[in-house]
């Protein structure tokens, strides 16, 4: 069992939460694979959905709470890590075959991995038509690290093993086995110096040929650490608020964002911003997406 107390349901201080026929159906993931003290990132959904209490309802341009957001009970993280994606990739793969749209709540990035899973599940006739658009500081195209292919430097590494196209925004640190792995498999990116320096790159163009479907996970340490410090790899010279927020508006604009994920969220006990921010960002993602529904 969990406690209410620590997974209290996105915005359960506002008016239209829970209500049936949710877009948004949230699942918390709080995995953390590491033994060290870098495990804290299992915290992050519970700070999210904590620190959610606070937020006002309006984003700025409308609502996203009218259209539902259903909170689900946190997945069970004990276990084998395949064991762990399959439970993700199942609930899921529900909310696909509902026509709702999973909102991911981390814990590591390894969580996304169950989604795509999810993705590859609902793909009948073997042609890949999502494209996977990441907004991260690293490129997490490792191979394995520490004897795992699922630790969070590998989790799109396995997309690209999956089959997906993959879009990288916001790299900034990244090994030159990664920088290799790029051009080898001509992966498209904008790292962090094209987008983020002199005034800031606001709309984003992905490859001609990149899929109409897009799903959107987001490391926490994509965006520069003045906005979340709360997070086991912060780098500096990332994506700033409202850079963030135009970048993915001019996503939702040419493309369908079916699922995203928020991940690496690892607050300390005295950060009253990480989870907050965590939060609104998870929120006004929501506005973005409700706001280009009926295009
Ligand atoms: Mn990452």
């Amino acid at each position: 069992m969990y406690s209410l107390k620590n997974y209290p349901p996105f915005l359960a201080s506002e008016f239209p939460t829970e209500r049936e026929n949710s877009l948004f159906h949230i699942i918390p993931i709080p995995l953390g694979q590491s033994k060290g003290p870098e495990k804290e990132v299992r915290k992050g959904p519970s700070a999210i959905l904590k620190a959610s209490r606070k937020l006002e309802v309006f984003d700025g341009k409308s609502i996203p709470a009218e259209t539902g957001i259903l909170t689900l009970p946190p997945v069970n993280c004990r276990g084998r890590i395949e064991e762990i994606l399959n439970r993700i990739a199942d609930q899921v793969e529900d909310i696909f075959q509902q026509e709702r749209i999973p909102v991911l709540l981390g814990g590591e990035h390894t969580i996304s991995n169950g989604a795509f899973l999810a993705i590859l599940r609902q793909i009948e006739d073997g042609a890949v038509n999502v494209g996977i658009v990441q907004i991260d500081a690293h490129g997490d195209l490792k191979e394995s690290e520490e004897g795992s292919i699922y630790s969070n430097s590998c989790v799109m590494k396995r997309a690209v093993d999956m089959g997906f196209p993959i879009y990288q925004m916001g790299g900034r640190s990244l090994s030159s086995g990664e920088i290799d792995l790029r051009k080898e498999r001509n992966i498209p990116y904008r790292d962090a110096r094209e987008l983020c320096g002199g005034s800031g790159v606001k709309e984003i163009t992905l490859s001609p040929d990149f899929p109409d479907y897009i799903y959107l996970t987001i490391d926490v340490d994509g965006l520069d650490p003045s906005i979340i410090p709360g997070t086991n790899r912060p780098e500096p010279g990332g994506l700033h608020w409202y850079q963030t927020l135009n970048l993915i508006e001019s996503l939702a604009e040419r493309y369908r964002i079916i699922g995203f994920d928020i991940v690496e969220t690892a607050p300390g006990k005295k950060d009253k911003i990480s989870g907050y921010t965590a939060a609104r960002l998870t929120y006004n993602i929501m506005g973005i997406i409700a706001r280009h529904m009926d295009e």
